[in-house]
């Protein structure tokens, strides 16, 4: 085996899946349980989406479970979708199931990249591209090295006919949107709301409400979605961010016919 051959090889192929995903339908920022969804759910239906995730492990909140215990909780309806990837999990009482938070993050991951879904780890979307008065056409990627590191970089960019913000808690996208865009998203007050304390049950259905475009060309899904409208977080109840995930891969779809 040769160092240089096997170098090569990386490089090549690396950069031959970048420079596919510089034109995209849908660019996911997040890959967390609702981007990876939401992609999957793309991909099925021949949409070309590829997911940018900041970290270096996919999965975003999965894994840790509630507190460090590695098992999620779903409802009826998030039993469904985990039904639909393969994923085991066991009735605890009515309503209520438990899966294993490993599994979950890695069945989710290898099923979204068999549908299709390139996943790009350790790039950070640092800003958004803004074309056709004030639609969102776009992402602007660094390595996240280059951030953490702080080092003065130029990043580059790809263009997406839509985005979806899945990027949890903090609705980076969103947040990149009214800062620098000084755009009004479609929210009551035309800014983040920003969440509120944990309530599970108003949580979980909300998350579903607020699943919508927030500005044109830019899809909020996930945790992002209550972020920006003010809804309570729900804890490690994660049927909220399947079918998020679901609806926005739906709403996504929709919006490019
Ligand atoms: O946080 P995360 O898992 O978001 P989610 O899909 O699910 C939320 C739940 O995990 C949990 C919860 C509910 O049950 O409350 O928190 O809404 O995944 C978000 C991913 O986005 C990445 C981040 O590293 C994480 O893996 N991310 C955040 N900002 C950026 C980003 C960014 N600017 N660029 C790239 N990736």
């Amino acid at each position: 085996m040769d160092e240089v051959v096997i170098s090569r090889a990386i490089i090549e192929s690396y950069q031959k899946d970048l420079l596919e995903a510089t034109e995209l339908d849908v660019a996911v920022v997040g890959a967390g349980p609702a981007g990876m969804v939401a992609a999957y759910y793309l991909a099925r239906g021949s949409v070309k989406v590829a997911i940018f995730e900041r970290k270096l492990s996919v999965g975003g909140g999965i894994w840790g479970g509630g507190m460090m215990f590695n098992k999620i909780v779903v409802q009826e309806e998030g039993k469904e979708i985990l039904d639909e990837f393969g994923i085991a999990s066991v009735r605890y009482q009515k309503g209520y199931y438990v899966a294993n938070a490993v599994e979950v993050a890695s069945t989710l991951c290898s099923r979204a990249m068999k549908a299709g879904v390139s996943i790009f780890n350790l790039i950070s979307v640092e800003d958004v591209v803004i074309r056709e008065a004030d639609r969102v056409s776009g992402l602007v990627l660094n390595w996240s090295p280059v951030q953490m590191a702080n080092l003065h970089i130029d990043p580059l960019a790809i263009r997406s006919r839509l985005v979806i913000d899945a990027t949890g808690h903090d609705a980076e996208v969103c947040q990149l949107v009214t800062r620098k865009v000084r755009g009004e998203l479609r929210t009551p007050s035309g800014k983040m709301a920003g969440e509120k304390s944990m309530w599970a049950e108003v949580a979980e259905r909300e998350t579903l409400e607020n699943t919508r475009e927030v500005y044109p060309g830019l899809i909020v899904a996930g945790m992002s979605a209550n972020a920006v409208f003010g809804s309570p977080r729900m804890g490690p109840i994660f049927g909220g961010m399947l079918l998020s995930g679901k609806k926005a891969a739906k709403l996504a779809a929709e919006l490019l016919e």
